[in-house]
């Protein structure tokens, strides 16, 4: 990996401004009532990018209203479906114009290479306002068969105001997540950033607003406003406040809620304490990445490498368990060691940089731990092991070998960039230990044999199995966790249910 003399270079400059830094309540910016404001840092220094408005239950409270009164009494859940989804397609058109600005922002605040955020992550982001602009007008309910004289049928209807939290790792891919589906259902939204990335959601929903004077100068046509006021809040602040307040706000119909295991139990009871809103839950993971006797080892090891790389290790679905059979088990070790040596880290807006820094020091500190503890429990630290450099939050790419499953870093998400080898001997025993964990998001598969794949496919018990591929996202193509890596799906489809309610109607 890259010396730390390269990173004690001066950062790279960002080539975007810090416009927005308010709370976007009823479709303007606005201070936080109590005119807190929290730092937002730059991960690659620690150093402070800009001071943002801190909502705190008061404010949710605001937010919550202006949905609401958007929701009962604003054009949006009514127009028809056709200028829904003009509007949803003209905001994909604008974010997809303000690529580099969206992209430089979430490099900036998360830290994350600035290529993979402008080639990858934000062309996603405008796929995925696309594909949900598609639903718009094709969500609709069914004529039902019933005895007697009835003629019954189901209404599909927006849910209300719906309740939207996001984590840190993937700020902009989580409000596309959330926001995408809610809107083609005609939902209001009020949605709490997290605190350690606040800056990009604030540009994006900016942007949907937008849209309005667009449409509206080059149609002249009422009936495009635009986005109506108060559809699209974004509330920045802190978890156990501003966080706290939207999963137990009683005027609040649905919840979704993306970060770690923990604190997906306390949105659920909050949940269930206030409105019993319905909860949709993306939580933390521990997936096994398994390379089967008959794989080609080096492009095993490359796949395994990115499967825990990506993303600094911070991805929920990361390969983190890498299980390799006993007969190129060595091999794997050696290569995925030399691999992970070349693994190219430094300034994220530098080209060619596959590694920036973590998110902040709590992560950092935590990844430390974890590579101690497994030293510690005696697994073969091959390389890595340490920070990177002096300042910021980088972390040497680091690889053990001869892991146990009963150690911690078998066992809990470390979200960082360590890779945890072990070594299995048959299908049966892989199967039982891959499946012998809390979580259920991922898995990854790597084998040329069909009968392999197909048996390790329908064992494993996880929301989504990879074979011979990691980490590839379609919007069709819906994404969640089994046992507590989460309840419910998002993405493709499956997504519109969880902010569509359905109402039956008999007539006789
Ligand atoms: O997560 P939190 P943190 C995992 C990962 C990471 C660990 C902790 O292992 O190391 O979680 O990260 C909001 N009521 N993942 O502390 O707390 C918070 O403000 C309501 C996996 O960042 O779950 C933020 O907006 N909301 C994960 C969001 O929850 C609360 C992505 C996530 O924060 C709250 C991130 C409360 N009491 C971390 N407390 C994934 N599934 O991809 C916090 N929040």
């Amino acid at each position: 990996y890259s010396t730390a003399t390269a990173l004690e270079e001066e950062p790279i400059k960002p080539a975007v401004q810090v416009e927005h830094t308010q709370l976007l309540i009823g479709g303007k910016f606005v201070d936080a009532l109590s005119g807190k404001t929290f730092p937002t840092l730059d991960p690659r220094t620690g150093e402070v990018i800009a001071h943002v408005a801190e909502g705190h239950s008061e404010d949710v409270d605001r937010a919550v209203a202006a949905a609401r009164k958007a929701f009962d009494q604003g054009p949006w859940p009514k127009m028809t479906a056709y200028e829904r989804q003009r509007i949803l397609l003209r905001a994909a058109d604008l974010l997809e114009k303000h690529n580099d600005e969206l992209a430089a922002l979430e490099t900036w605040d998360n830290g994350k290479p600035y290529e993979q955020s402008a080639q990858i992550e934000i062309p996603m982001l405008v796929r995925l306002f696309r594909y949900y602009a598609g639903w718009a007008d094709k969500i609709h309910g069914m004529t039902v068969p019933a005895d007697g004289q009835y003629h019954v049928q189901t209404l599909h209807e927006p849910i209300g105001v719906a309740g939207q939290i996001i984590p840190w790792n993937f700020p902009l891919l989580m409000f596309a997540w959330k926001v995408g589906p809610a809107l083609a259902c005609g939902n209001t939204i009020v949605l709490k950033t997290a605190e350690q990335t606040p800056l990009s959601a604030l540009y994006a929903a900016k942007l949907f607003h937008e849209v309005g004077h667009i449409l509206y100068k080059w149609n002249h046509a009422h009936l495009l406003a635009g986005l109506p006021e108060g559809v699209l809040n974004v509330v920045s602040g802190f978890g156990p406040t501003a966080g706290a307040a939207l999963a137990s706000h009683m005027d609040v119909d649905k919840l979704a809620f993306t970060g770690s295991t923990d604190t997906g139990k306390v949105v659920l009871e909050l949940a269930a304490r206030s409105n019993l809103k319905p909860v949709t839950l993306e939580l933390g993971g521990k997936s096994p990445f398994i390379v089967c006797e008959d794989a080609d080892v080096d492009q095993a090891v490359e796949l395994a490498h990115f499967a825990l790389f990506f993303n600094q290790g911070q991805c929920c679905c990361a390969g983190s368990r890498t299980y390799v059979h006993e007969h190129v088990y060595d091999e794997f070790v050696e290569k995925a060691k030399a691999r992970a040596l070349k693994r190219i880290v430094g300034d994220p807006f530098k080209s060619g940089i596959e590694q920036g820094p973590q998110i902040d020091s709590e992560q950092f500190e935590k990844i430390l731990k974890y590579i101690r503890s497994g030293v510690q429990s005696g697994a073969t630290l091959e390389t890595g092991g340490d920070r990177l450099g002096s300042k910021g939050f980088y972390v040497q790419p680091t690889v053990f070998s001869n892991v146990e499953d009963g150690m911690l870093i078998a066992k809990e998400e470390i979200f960082g960039p360590v890779q945890s080898i072990l070594k299995f001997k048959d299908l049966d025993e892989v199967i039982e230990r891959a499946n012998n964990t809390r979580y259920g998001l991922a898995a990854g598969v790597f084998t040329k044999n069909i009968d392999t794949a197909n048996t390790l496919t329908r064992a494993l018990r996880v929301g989504t199995v990879w074979v011979n591929c990691f980490d590839t996202f379609d919007a069709a193509i819906p994404f969640g966790g089994y046992k507590m890596s989460g309840q419910g799906r998002e993405k493709g489809e499956y997504s519109l249910k969880n902010y569509l309610q359905v109402k039956a109607v008999r007539y006789v």
